[in-house]
């Protein structure tokens, strides 16, 4: 109850605020886009990781309210950098909860969103798990065809890790597929691992999709993805998630 009451208060006074981790072209080797990670950070200055209070958020509801600030603000950053850096076209992938699909006005507080900050929906992506496919199926696969017409493109996020991938991959087309850190990890370790994400991206490729693979931390594997003409790469070997000035200096730096 008492975290509840502080989840209700942080939201009244803007704690919650997006992190942002780049995604690099893995061919120029230049930042394409960011994925908004939330934190909460606190007045002390501490911050506190999803982790720590999403899955309570969700079980009250209050993701919905989180999720929606989390969209002003990415959209808000979106038409920042537009003005900054309008040659890059950055983009900007906000993870939603199922939870969020729940809510039969999610698709109009995104056109909210991308309309008072008064930017083009393009540059905004939606970050979806295949878990969250496993319910209220017609609706959910309406709300992505209606992201999908607006040029908002979907990432299927943790890819590989679902209970049964390929079925869902086959009834919500998704335009990204986002390979799971776990499988970049072992990427080293065994040809049975490097052969799976080789794998994954001609899957991702023949169906007309791009693909970016997570957990990226050492050279080496940067290196096998490029071989393996993965599109995109995300992780710490890059860069960690960062504050918004951090990521335009990082921008600035690297582009
Ligand atoms: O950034 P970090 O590694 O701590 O994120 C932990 C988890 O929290 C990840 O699974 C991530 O997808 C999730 N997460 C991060 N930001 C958001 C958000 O804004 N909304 C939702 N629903 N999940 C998020
Ligand atoms: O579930 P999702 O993929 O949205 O969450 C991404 C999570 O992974 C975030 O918590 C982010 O901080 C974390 N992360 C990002 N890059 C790396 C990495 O290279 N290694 C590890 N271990 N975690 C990472
Ligand atoms: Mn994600
Ligand atoms: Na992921």
């Amino acid at each position: 109850l008492k975290m509840e009451q502080e989840i209700r208060r942080a939201l009244d006074s803007h704690e919650f605020l997006p992190f942002y981790q780049p995604i690099v072209d893995l061919c120029s080797g230049k930042v394409a886009a960011f994925e908004a990670l939330v934190r909460w950070k606190k007045a002390t200055g501490e911050l506190v990781s999803p982790a720590e209070f999403i899955p309570l958020a969700e079980e009250l509801g209050l993701i919905n309210q989180i999720g929606q600030q989390m969209l002003q603000m990415a959209c808000a950053q979106i038409s920042t950098w537009q003005k900054d850096f309008p040659a890059e076209a950055l983009q900007i992938s906000v993870n939603l909860s199922g939870k969020q699909f729940n809510q039969p006005d999610l698709v109009d507080q995104v056109d909210r969103a991308v309309a008072e900050a008064g930017i083009d929906a393009q540059f905004l992506e939606l970050e979806i798990t295949e878990s969250i496919l496993m319910e209220n199926t017609d609706a959910i696969v309406e709300m992505l065809q209606r992201f999908r017409e607006r040029g908002i493109r979907i990432l299927m996020d943790d890819f590989g890790t679902g209970y049964s991938s390929l079925s869902y991959l086959h009834r919500f087309p998704s335009n990204v597929l986002k390979i799971d850190g776990s499988f970049v990890r072992r990427m080293g370790d065994d040809t049975g691992s490097h052969e799976i994400v080789r794998t994954i991206v001609l899957l991702g490729h023949n169906l007309g999709m791009k693909v970016i693979a997570e957990g990226v931390e050492t050279f080496e594997q940067y290196s096998m993805l490029k071989s393996m003409d993965c599109d995109y790469a995300q992780g710490y070997h890059i860069a960690k998630p960062m504050p918004a000035d951090q990521a335009t200096t990082f921008i600035t730096q690297r582009n």
